[in-house]
């Protein structure tokens, strides 16, 4: 044993206090921070959930993408360009949020290039109308806002401070495709009839974003203990319902749930269940586009090899000329 290192039994009664120390900081609501002592176990899921989250946010660029060149009008393509590109930052402010836990960027492609990551459900559907653009913004980005809102209080700073520039530019992207949806709504017939095709198709998925039920969630408890998630999986949800459905009604869309109704003594929409064989084909099935979001996003990795060496190879030059001067 190395002369420095503690005994056993010592080091544990120090892991101890350490946890102890730990625990009190997020009973206290203060933040922890990179260099702050931490469990493994809170570390780990740190990792995997903002790992999970950066990867949505650039796996997400890929069905926006498709329609950038189709958009029907130069204030909707700016207006699209601009969101895709805000949503690569999303995912870079992440993957730093990420690295402050001692993981390299590289390596969390790795594993979300070889399947052992994953990213949201959401991402595996394909937008085939114009339409399905508005319904992203309004839906998917509105379904991200309340999961995110929830998590700008996260235990850990590096996320929350993240978060809160997140949420920021998601609603405005919310607001971008909620302005679609008007638009098409207020349309021609064919146009009321995309609105509402892209809601048909988009509806349950987007409520399949929050996750499976608390009771099937199989991280929910601890990491609402630890703080790293404030609200439920069903909570979010039924708020994003409970906001939603109001703004379907003005728009004069159907939200495809007969079950779907106000529920005045407990204050919220009930609605229909959620087939969550969908959800499990959707994360990990081959099918819908799971296969071509994975090979787009490994060829756009690869062919962008050249990119990363010439930026660190500059980046070298360019700290070795300072040291010269
Ligand atoms: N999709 O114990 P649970 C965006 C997995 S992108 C796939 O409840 P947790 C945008 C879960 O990983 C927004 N898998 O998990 C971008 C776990 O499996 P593993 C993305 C899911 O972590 C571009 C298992 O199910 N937002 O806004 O406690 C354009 C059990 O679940 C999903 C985030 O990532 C899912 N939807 O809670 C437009 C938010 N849900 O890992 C928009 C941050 C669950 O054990 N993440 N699973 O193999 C979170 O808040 C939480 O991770 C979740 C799940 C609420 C999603």
């Amino acid at each position: 044993m190395a002369g420095h290192e503690l005994p056993n039994s010592q080091s544990k009664v120090d892991d101890k206090e350490l946890e102890q120390q730990f625990l009190a900081k997020i009973a206290e609501e203060i933040k922890i921070e990179p260099k702050d002592w931490m469990p493994e176990g809170y570390r780990k899921t740190l990792i995997r959930q903002i790992a999970q989250h950066a990867h949505s946010e650039i796996i997400g660029m890929q069905p926006e993408g498709n329609w950038i060149t189709r958009a029907p009008t130069l204030e909707r393509k700016i207006g699209l360009l601009a969101k895709v590109q805000d949503e690569c930052g999303h995912g870079m402010y992440l993957y730093s949020a990420a690295e402050t836990l001692g993981i390299g960027r590289e390596e969390l492609l790795d594993r979300l290039h070889d399947g052992q990551m994953k990213y949201s459900n959401i991402f595996n559907y394909p937008t085939l109308t114009w339409a399905d653009i508005g319904a992203i913004g309004w839906l998917v980005d509105g379904a991200a806002i309340v999961n995110q809102i929830s998590l700008c209080r996260t235990s850990y700073g590096p996320y929350a401070r993240a978060m809160v520039r997140i949420c920021k530019e998601e609603s405005f992207h919310q607001r971008q495709g909620y302005a679609m949806m008007v638009t098409l709504a207020k349309g021609t017939a064919s146009q009321i009839s995309m609105a509402q095709d892209a809601l048909n198709r988009w509806w349950w998925p987007s409520l399949m974003m929050f996750g499976p039920h608390d009771s099937e969630s199989s991280h929910s408890s601890q990491s609402m203990a630890w703080k790293v998630k404030r609200q439920s999986n069903d909570e979010l949800r039924q708020r994003f319902i409970d906001i939603t459905v109001p703004q379907a009604d003005h728009l004069q869309l159907t939200i495809p749930d007969p079950k779907l109704k106000w529920n005045e003594a407990r204050g919220h929409y009930d609605f229909g269940a959620i087939d969550w064989d969908e959800f499990w084909a959707a994360v990990n099935g081959p099918g819908l586009c799971g296969d071509k979001r994975m090979k787009t996003r490994v060829n756009a990795h690869e062919n962008g090899q050249w990119v990363r060496q010439a930026a660190q190879t500059y980046a070298r030059k360019h700290s070795g000329s300072h040291r010269a001067a």
